[in-house]
């Protein structure tokens, strides 16, 4: 199927999305969320993909929910548009995703490249949580996604101001993996991607969920989760090359099963 707000691409293992509404600074509405979260169920299932690059424009990864359409709703449209369905399909996604920002990522773009597992942003990139000036607040995950990531202090500053950061703040601050000059963020958000897509997939699915555990579960029952994890790969065939080939002093080569 045609995207329309999408461009899809698929290279060496990755699949690669790209926001297209330029005309509003890649504005999130909400057909758009819903094509991304079935490109991405779509890529999720694909064996020839193992990682999933999301970027925006030069300008933009995404300015935001599309105010017009949030404007124009009621709660009635949230729960039958499955506003909130399509961000939980994208939340729900196994495969790595890295998100590449460059300019604003702001509102439900910060929220966006928040629901990615790596950020790399370019010089020009400014994450922010502006929905204060709105008279509202973040919707997507913001309040839980960036306490989590830059702490409370810098959390409540950037909620209740709504005042963006530079990309610098942002990796001062942990919100983002490195900071890459604007005409290079492409070509080191791939290489960041071909060098996962290079890792035993099931590993690096089950590393991506007992990582995010940390972030929901106490201590106790994410360590439970990790060597249940720990245990399963044993039963994979990358575990037995992966370890071979160190014994052997070659290159391991991950087939993903
Ligand atoms: N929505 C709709 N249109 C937008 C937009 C947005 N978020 N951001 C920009 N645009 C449009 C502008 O209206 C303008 O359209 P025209 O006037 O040309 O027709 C065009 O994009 C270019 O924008 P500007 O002329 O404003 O460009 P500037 O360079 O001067 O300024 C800016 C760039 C990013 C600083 C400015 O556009 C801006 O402040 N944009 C709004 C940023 C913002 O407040 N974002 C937060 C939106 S609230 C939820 C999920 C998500 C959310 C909520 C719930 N659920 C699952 C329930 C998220 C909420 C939000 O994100």
């Amino acid at each position: 199927m045609e995207e329309q707000y999408l461009i899809v691409e698929k290279q060496d293992r990755i699949g690669k999305i790209r926001l297209n509404r330029p005309r509003v600074l890649n504005a999130l509405n909400s057909a758009l969320i819903g094509e991304l979260a079935d490109v991405m169920e779509e890529m999720d299932r694909d064996d020839q993909i193992r990682v999933i690059l999301l970027m925006g424009s030069e300008k933009a990864f995404a300015a935001g929910a599309d105010i017009q359409e949030l404007a124009e709703s009621s709660p009635v449209d949230f729960v039958m548009k499955q506003f909130f369905a399509d961000w939980e399909r994208i939340r729900k996604i196994q495969k790595p995703i890295i998100a590449a920002v460059s300019g604003y990522a702001l509102g439900g773009g910060c929220e966006l490249a928040m629901c990615a597992d790596l950020i790399v942003a370019s010089e020009t990139a400014r994450f922010g949580q502006p929905e204060i000036n709105l008279g509202v607040i973040p919707g997507a995950g913001g309040t839980q996604r960036l306490t989590r990531a830059v702490g409370k202090a810098r959390a409540m500053e950037m909620i209740l101001t709504g005042k963006p950061i530079t990309a610098r703040e942002a990796l001062e601050a942990g919100l983002v993996n490195r900071v890459v000059p604007a005409d290079q963020l492409e070509e080191e958000a791939l290489a960041l991607a071909k060098e996962i897509a290079g890792k035993p997939p099931i590993a690096v699915r089950l590393a991506k969920q007992s990582v995010l555990k940390a972030m929901d579960l106490p201590l106790e029952h994410g360590l439970h989760f990790e060597q249940n994890s720990f245990y399963l790969l044993f039963s994979s065939q990358d575990q037995q090359e992966g370890m071979q080939a160190f014994i052997e002093k070659r290159k391991p080569n991950f087939q993903g099963k």
